[in-house]
């Protein structure tokens, strides 16, 4: 069987992920998984947070949410999309792509989606401090972790591209 690699598309809410995942998997066959989603649908989450406005995964959860995607993990071929990076096993992902957004983009992208108060600050902050960048260099190798700038549409495109072109290269390396 042809060896496909699996791909770790992360980033604060907002940058893009879901985006380019999902035509990322149109572009190249290989199959999209939003975790965010995932956990919702099988119930995975702790709870509500009230003050932050949205469900709550917790550490257990992290666990079962790692069991039901294992088997999938180890045949290949998979676009993970999720905003945080670091209870995912590290030998899973063969490259890691850490999506980064402007404030300026970012406030109106996490505005039109409703998010106000301390919801919106706190998004706006951890893309300033990088926290999801931090934490993927943490928990990758460093030379898997890539920065892709997500701002604008030609930013989509160029960052299709290059992913294409890596995935292609990966392919003929790995078969
Ligand atoms: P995420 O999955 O990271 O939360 P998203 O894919 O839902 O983000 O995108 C959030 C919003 O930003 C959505 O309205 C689409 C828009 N967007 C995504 N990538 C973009 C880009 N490169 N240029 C302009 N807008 C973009």
């Amino acid at each position: 069987m042809v060896k496909r690699p699996n791909i770790l598309l992360t980033g604060t809410p907002g940058v893009g992920k879901t985006t380019l995942g999902k035509e990322l998997a149109q572009r190249t066959g290989l199959t999209y998984i939003n975790v965010g989603d995932l956990a919702k649908e099988g119930e995975l989450y702790d709870g509500f947070d009230e003050e932050y406005n949205c469900p709550v995964l917790d550490e257990d959860r992290e666990l079962q949410v790692v069991d039901e995607l294992e088997e999938q993990m180890a045949e290949g071929g998979v676009i993970v999309d999720y905003h945080g990076c670091d209870f995912f096993p590290e030998r899973w992902f063969h490259i890691v792509f850490v999506l980064r957004t402007d404030n300026s983009f970012l406030y109106d992208r996490l505005e039109n989606r409703g998010y106000v108060g301390k919801k919106l600050q706190d998004n706006i902050q951890c893309e300033i401090f990088q926290t999801i960048y931090e934490e993927a260099m943490e928990s990758y190798k460093q030379e898997i972790v890539h920065q892709l700038p997500s701002n604008e549409p030609e930013d989509l495109e160029r960052n299709l591209e290059q992913i294409v072109q890596w995935m292609e290269q990966w392919m003929k390396d790995n078969n």
